[in-house]
């Protein structure tokens, strides 16, 4: 069980997203440009593969002692030994991942209807994925398109630190933080940017300037 969740930048990453640059340099560039955790997201991976993206990606991120979560894999967030795990509605439940994985000190789970706020699943939640803020066409199989007025409804329904994701920018980090977010989480934001460390600089500015 997570006691405080201090991080503000959250940047999802996968060998796709990086389009050919590798995982581990893209996410080392962010980290130094304010990036202070870390999700890696394999959907097209086999297991073995995605373990090994994932231990390499550890090595690094624990030189600047930044936490890694696996995305919805039970199985590669304890073989790595995972700082947490992050699940969607259709993925396994936050209570069955606490039953089976007492070593997790960070679980995350999506957002998608405000009926999860009220269920056991949201109260064994270390923090809540508000899920997209803004359509995105990196993820398309979304359900509410919570806008600002979606992040501050959730704010008032939970005291769970609560991520943004979903066409997370410069543009809109700002507004999003004040509208009742803790963090911001982003995929090409960063990893498509030309220069991922700038690109996480500009995002973390935003975020410092709202908090
Ligand atoms: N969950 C909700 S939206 C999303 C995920 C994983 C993708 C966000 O990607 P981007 O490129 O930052 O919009
Ligand atoms: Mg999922």
């Amino acid at each position: 069980m997570l006691m405080s969740f201090p991080y503000h930048l959250y940047l999802v990453i996968s060998e796709e997203s990086c389009g050919g640059r590798k995982i581990t340099d893209v996410a080392e560039k962010a980290i130094s440009g304010g990036v202070d955790i870390v999700q890696l997201r394999e959907k097209h991976l086999t297991s073995k593969a995605f373990i090994e993206n994932s231990l390499n990606l550890q090595e690094v991120l624990q030189k600047h002692n930044v936490p890694l979560i696996i995305n919805d894999n039970i199985e590669v967030a304890k073989a790595i030994g995972a700082f947490g795990i992050h699940v969607g509605n259709n993925d396994m439940a936050p209570t069955e991942i606490k039953k089976s994985w007492k070593k997790s000190h960070c679980l995350g789970y999506s957002i998608e209807y405000l009926e999860q706020l009220e269920t056991e699943e949201t109260k064994v939640s270390d923090y809540l994925g508000v899920s997209p803020v803004f359509s995105t066409s990196t993820k398309t199989d979304t359900v509410t398109e919570w806008g600002l007025e979606g992040i501050s409804k959730i704010r008032t329904l939970t005291t769970k630190p609560l991520v943004a994701i979903g066409s997370m920018k410069k543009e809109n980090a700002y507004d999003v933080i004040k509208a009742g977010a803790d963090c911001i989480a982003v995929v090409s934001a960063i990893c498509q940017a030309k220069d991922p460390e700038q690109a996480a600089w500009e995002l973390r500015n935003q975020i410092e300037k709202a908090l």
